[in-house]
């Protein structure tokens, strides 16, 4: 082969509930990335790989932006401003809906960032299939253009698709020479583990209300591939789900335990889905106080 391979690593970075996972998603074409609508979905650095001929772009999904409220708010920023400093270019995704009328606190701040560390960056203004007016684009255009030389202004839908053909095609424009960093056919870096305790999060995010599931944490205890009796590859999961108080746990089981049944049978069934194979897990709920604001859990929980 005497093509010349190329690379870039691109930060994804925004406001939370902007859609940062949800676009990375739909780049991969795969879930990597679990997404909700609720803020703070997003906890740590999730990589996500494309490959396209000689061109390979790496990108780091970060948590959204936001002020923090505890120890663990303060980690999700730090892995922010890490990922910021060691890429190629970013990638900042605004909501295009809830744009009102002026930049946001956050992306200010982000944009500060990339003048700082002198990394360029485009603009997704996504979720445009929510928006009625398209003036309002045309606005939120003119605003942002203000404010940064962004590479591109790239109006995008992840709930469609439309415009992330755009995005990765601006973005090949940063790729430069040099070896692929990863295998052609790696898609995140996060182990099989992670990706299980993750997706039972995002059905927790999905089925709970308001604090409780932003006080949760998943713990997978047991990942073990067998075959079943009759020959057919079957892992067995088993998860503990960390939460901040007795009551919340309570909120967790639900009645009769009619919460952690369907929040376990939702999570198994996309588990089955991404790991090709049956999947019989097991979950547990178990009260760890205030977590969020202890440095050593929150190591242990794997979240620094
Ligand atoms: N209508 C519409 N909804 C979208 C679009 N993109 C994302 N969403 C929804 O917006 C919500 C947030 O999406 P996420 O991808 O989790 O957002 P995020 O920016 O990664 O959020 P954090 O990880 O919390 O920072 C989810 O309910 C998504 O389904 C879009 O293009 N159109
Ligand atoms: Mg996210």
């Amino acid at each position: 082969m005497n093509e010349k391979t190329k690379g870039a690593f691109i930060a994804i970075v925004g406001k939370p509930n902007v859609g940062k996972s949800s676009v990375m998603n739909r780049i991969l074409g795969q879930k990597v990335a679990i997404v909700s609508d609720k803020p703070q979905t997003t906890r740590n650095r999730i990589m996500g790989v494309l490959t396209e001929g000689e061109t390979q772009l790496v990108f780091i999904d970060t948590p959204g932006l936001h002020k923090p409220r505890n120890v663990l708010g303060q980690t999700m920023v730090k892995a922010i401003e890490d990922s910021v400093s060691d890429v190629d270019a970013a990638m900042l995704v605004v909501d295009a809906s809830e744009f009102k009328g002026e930049p946001s606190k956050a992306d200010i701040s982000l944009i500060e960032r990339f003048n700082k560390q002198r990394i360029p960056a485009i603009l997704v203004i996504n979720k445009i299939d929510l928006l009625n007016d398209k003036e309002k684009l045309l606005k939120i255009t003119a605003v942002y253009n203000e404010l940064f030389p962004f590479g591109a202004i790239i109006y995008a839908s992840a709930r469609d698709g439309y415009g992330c053909d755009v995005i990765v095609n601006e973005l090949k424009s940063y790729a430069q020479e040099g070896p692929h960093f990863f295998d052609e056919d790696m898609l995140t870096d996060q182990t099989e583990r992670s990706l299980a305790a993750e997706i039972i999060r995002e059905k927790l995010l999905r089925s709970l209300d308001k604090e409780v599931p932003h006080g949760i944490a998943v713990v997978i205890e047991k990942f073990k591939d067998r075959k079943t009796t009759s020959g057919e590859d079957i892992v067995d999961i088993d998860a503990v789900i960390y939460c901040e108080s007795d009551s919340h746990k309570g909120i967790v089981i639900g009645k009769g335990g009619a919460m952690l049944k369907k929040v376990s049978s939702y999570a198994r069934r996309d588990m089955e889905t991404f790991f090709e194979c049956k999947v019989n897990l097991s979950c547990w709920v178990k009260v760890k106080e205030d977590w969020r604001n202890r440095q050593a859990l929150i190591h242990n929980f794997e979240l620094d």
